[in-house]
């Protein structure tokens, strides 16, 4: 019977990260995989998160299962986190297996909720955002997202796009730090994305996975915050993979906000019904680690002092780079990459100059051109900026 199954293509973010490992070469640069490293090439475990651990072993005393929507600490936790003052009457939220569980989960639950939905998404987006609705046999469409010779958001057509969703339509958002692009819209244009959501009822979805890595924690989320308040009904799945540094404890939470009274209920007895049929509870780890942290004022203060430091480090970096390509080139095209915010920038290059800085300087980034800011540091800016101005993007 297994024979019957049919090979899958592999995740070629992954599948990079696999062919960097293999290459023997000295000073190769791993600009691939989304995962923040420190300038010395470490992804450290933050300190909050290691006495947080420390606390958490010191005083649990039972590992039993706690609920199928995680315990209540924590989805206040995350919902002060991401929403600051939480809707509470309007709020259903369950604790998922990552970021990705709770995109799994939000599509499995406006599906139930509405079995004709079409998701529209940024053309480009996260690639598992297309092989998960694919595997789901989800209708999606895209809409335009990136433009080419700025590098910015193609504003224009992005609206025109969203405008084309009809009444109970999902409309799938970045909140913050655009995967793969690293170009997000301004605050203006995040009301005119909210006024065009109420114009024509679709629900906006807003995967939240970078809050704290582009302008800071409230500036992260402001426009999550602002499409809360103004629409009717959003769903939000955030994780806490890389502003916590949790990879690998697989963190997240799915959030809707909705009318209130019953539908809220039903909201909620969907979403613990959902886990069970997945996975019954969600890991607790993780999300003990992140209530920990935040339901204590010291502990939360060096977790978002960590934050910034890494936040100001690819920052540094971003401008460091656009430098070092303003003096080499003789030009100010490469100046968006101080513009774009998160972990990643699309650079906007060929797959054959992408090819080439692999194949002659060691320098892995994905195949679409993004490369993930984090993975320089001041030494290997130059280096990078020299083989992108002789692979002649
Ligand atoms: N959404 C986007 C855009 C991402 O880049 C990631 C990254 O890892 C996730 C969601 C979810 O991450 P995780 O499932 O590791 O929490
Ligand atoms: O886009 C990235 O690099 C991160 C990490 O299947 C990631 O979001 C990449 C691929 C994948 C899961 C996570």
């Amino acid at each position: 019977m297994f024979g019957n199954l049919k090979p899958q293509a592999p995740d070629k973010i992954l599948a990079l990260m696999g062919e960097y490992k293999a290459d023997t070469r000295q000073g190769k640069i791993d600009l691939g995989v989304g995962v923040y490293k420190d300038p010395n090439g470490l992804t450290p475990v933050m300190r909050a998160v290691k006495t947080a651990e420390q606390k958490i072993w010191e005083s649990q005393d039972s590992k039993a299962y706690t609920g199928l929507a995680g315990t209540q600490d924590y989805r206040d936790a995350m919902a002060g986190l991401v929403l600051g003052e939480a809707p509470a009457d309007r709020l259903a939220s369950a604790a998922t297996v990552g970021g990705t569980g709770a995109i799994r989960q939000g599509l499995e639950l406006l599906r139930m909720a509405n079995p004709d939905m079409v998701v529209h998404v940024s053309d480009p987006t996260w690639p598992n955002h297309l092989s998960i609705l694919k595997f789901m046999g989800q209708d999606f469409v895209e809409y335009p997202y990136f433009d080419n010779d700025t590098r910015g958001v193609d504003f224009e057509a992005m609206l025109d796009g969203i405008g084309r969703a009809k009444k109970g339509d999902v409309v799938l958002l970045h909140g913050c730090c655009h995967n793969p692009t690293g170009a997000n819209p301004t605050a203006e244009q995040w009301e005119a994305i909210a006024e065009s959501l109420e114009k024509t009822g679709a629900v906006p979805m807003i995967d939240l996975a970078y809050q704290g890595f582009g302008d800071g924690l409230d500036a992260d989320a402001a426009a999550t915050r602002m499409i809360a308040a103004r629409l009717p009904e959003v769903l939000i799945a955030a994780s806490c993979s890389k502003n916590f540094g949790i990879y690998r404890e697989r963190t997240g939470i799915l959030m809707a906000l909705g009318e209130g009274g019953e539908a809220r209920d039903l909201t909620q007895g969907a979403m613990a019904y959902l886990n069970r049929q997945t996975y019954s509870f969600p890991p607790d780890h993780g999300a003990r680690i992140v209530s920990t942290i935040l339901e204590d004022a010291d502990l939360s203060a060096n977790w978002k002092a960590e934050l910034e430091e890494v936040r100001q480090t690819m920052l540094g970096l971003r401008t460091q780079l656009a430098e070092e390509l303003r003096s080499l080139s003789g030009s100010d095209k490469f100046d968006f990459i101080e513009h774009h915010r998160g972990m990643f920038s699309r650079l906007g290059a060929t797959p054959e100059q992408v090819a080439k800085m692999k194949a002659d300087s060691a320098i892995y980034m994905v195949g679409d051109s993004r490369l993930n800011i984090a993975g320089l540091n001041r030494d290997s800016v130059p280096v990078l900026a020299r083989a992108i101005v002789e692979a002649g993007v």
